[in-house]
Order: structure tokens, then C-alpha cells, then sequence
């Protein structure tokens, strides 16, 4: 790889489908057995919360279970990351932890973190309770019928935007990893970098909706691409 001083990596759900999380978008992705409007908005958790609730619970205790841990890619990265004496960042959209288990020190992950929890009432994060429910009441404030995953569902502001753009308008060098560039703002981080003179490449498993468009591809699963790259 050539010198970069200032390096952006996005990562999505392919990056952790080696590690036996499943993808969104696939034929046997997570969307083709839940409609999205009932599980990942705002409006279907009001609806009904304890659907929401099961269904992110669900998902923990599979993130949490022996056979799910970090792979290749997330490693890669982890190792780049340590002997990249330039700024990084890394964002993902991906709301399981294999990057922190992996080893990266700085992630922002953009779509929420699977593990926490967050009280509506009050506004504070804490990591997740077990089994959450609607009548669990709020550690901090005490109230109940307000906690929610720490997810960012369709229709809200993805987090720490401010931190990402100030990124992505000074990198000389953006990578999107294992992400199919359907979902907005994330899907048009490339064109922002590239707008202000990044270079960018796509890794993923094959072109994405905009793969055309960026300046470097390499296709193969994330365990391969991403160590060959990142070398
Ligand atoms: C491999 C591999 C291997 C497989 N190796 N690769 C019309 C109506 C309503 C809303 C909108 C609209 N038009 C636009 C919007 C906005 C909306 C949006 O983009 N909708 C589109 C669907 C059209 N976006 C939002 O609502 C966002 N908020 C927003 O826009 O706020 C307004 C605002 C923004 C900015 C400034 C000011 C205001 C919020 C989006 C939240 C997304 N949340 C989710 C759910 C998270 C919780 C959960 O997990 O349950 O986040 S959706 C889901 O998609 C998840 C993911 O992070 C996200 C992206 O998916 P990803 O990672 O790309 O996965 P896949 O499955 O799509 O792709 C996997 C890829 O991996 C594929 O390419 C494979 O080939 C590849 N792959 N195996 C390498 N081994």
C-alpha cells in the first residue's frame, strides 16, 4: 500500500459474515425474516416494543455465544491500526463489537452498539439488561417503559456524523469494506472523500450499487481482501 497520511475505513455487515453474523441484504439475509418497518424504526418499536425488544435479545445472546469471535478482516485492521503512525479512523455501521475484540482502539460505530441500552427518559447509555423488557425500569432515572436498544433505526440521525465528515473531508484515503451501499449517509461517505481528492476503494465480496465509481476494487471474502490489503 502506498503512504497515506490520513486513512477512513467504513465497514458493514460483510466483514462480520465470516464470523457468523448475518448479513441484511443476502437471500438468507436478516431482513428476508422481519419486515423492517417492524423492527428497525422508531414507529415499530412504539407499535410493539416487546417485538423490538425479543428481537435485539435475540441477536445478543447470538453475538455473545463461543462460536461468534473476530476474523481475519477484523484483525487486519486492528494490526493497521497499531502501526499506522497517521490518523485514522474507523466507522462502522456494524452494531456487534468483533472490531473492539479484534483489538481497534478507535471505532465509532455510526447504526448503535448491540450491547447498550438507552433510556429515552433521560438520555443515558449503559451497557444492555439482560432480557430487556418494557417494564425494566431506567438505572439512572428509575422510570420504566423507556428503554430501547442503542440502535440507530431508519428514519434517525446516524451518531457521531460531525467527527465522520471532518474525517472524510481531510483523508487522502478511504476504504469501504463489506458494505453494499444501500443505506444513506454511509453510502455516500466515498463520494465525499473522493470530492475532496481521497482515494477510494471498495473490498467487499462483489460490487456494491456504487462500486463502479471508486477508484480501486478488490473482490473476494473479507478474511482474504482486507489482510492483502491492509499488508
Ligand atoms: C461480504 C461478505 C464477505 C457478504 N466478505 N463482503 C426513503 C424512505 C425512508 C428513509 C430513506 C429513504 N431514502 C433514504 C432514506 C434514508 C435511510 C436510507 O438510507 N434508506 C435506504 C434503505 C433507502 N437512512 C436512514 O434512515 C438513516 N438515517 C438518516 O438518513 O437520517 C437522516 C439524516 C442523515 C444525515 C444527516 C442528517 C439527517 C439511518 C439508517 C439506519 C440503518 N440502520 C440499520 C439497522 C441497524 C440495526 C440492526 O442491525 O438491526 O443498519 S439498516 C442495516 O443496513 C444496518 C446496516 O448497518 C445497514 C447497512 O447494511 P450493510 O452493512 O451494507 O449490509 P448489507 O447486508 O446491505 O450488505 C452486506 C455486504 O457485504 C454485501 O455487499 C455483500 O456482498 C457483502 N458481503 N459476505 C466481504 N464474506
Amino acid at each position: 500500500m502506498p503512504s497515506y497520511q490520513s486513512v477512513v475505513v467504513l465497514t458493514g455487515a460483510g466483514i462480520s459474515a465470516e464470523s457468523g453474523i448475518r448479513t441484511f441484504r443476502a437471500s438468507d439475509g436478516l431482513w428476508e425474516e422481519h419486515r423492517i418497518e417492524d423492527v428497525a424504526t422508531p414507529d415499530g418499536f412504539r407499535r410493539n416494543p416487546t417485538l423490538v425488544h425479543d428481537f435485539y435479545n435475540a441477536r445478543r445472546q447470538k453475538l455473545l455465544s463461543p462460536e461468534i469471535t473476530y476474523n481475519a478482516a477484523h484483525k487486519a485492521l486492528a494490526a493497521f491500526e497499531q502501526r499506522f503512525s497517521g490518523q485514522y479512523l474507523l466507522v462502522t455501521q456494524n452494531i456487534d463489537d468483533l472490531h473492539e475484540r479484534a483489538g481497534s482502539q478507535q471505532v465509532v460505530h455510526m447504526h448503535g452498539e448491540l450491547l447498550k441500552s438507552r433510556c429515552e427518559g433521560c438520555g443515558e447509555i449503559f451497557s444492555y439488561l439482560e432480557d430487556l423488557q418494557m417494564t425494566t425500569p431506567c438505572p439512572c432515572c428509575q422510570l420504566s417503559g423507556h428503554l430501547r436498544p442503542h440502535i440507530v433505526w431508519f428514519n434517525e440521525i446516524p451518531l457521531a456524523l460531525d467527527a465522520i465528515y471532518s474525517a472524510l473531508t481531510s483523508c487522502d484515503l478511504f476504504v469501504a469494506i463489506g458494505t453494499s451501499g444501500n443505506v444513506y449517509p454511509a453510502a455516500g461517505f466515498f463520494q465525499e472523500a473522493s470530492h475532496h481528492g481521497a482515494h477510494t476503494v471498495e473490498l467487499n465480496l462483489e460490487p456494491s450499487v456504487s462500486g463502479s465509481l471508486f477508484k480501486e476494487q478488490h473482490y473476494g471474502p473479507a478474511s482474504e481482501v482486507v489482510p492483502r490489503f491492509f499488508a
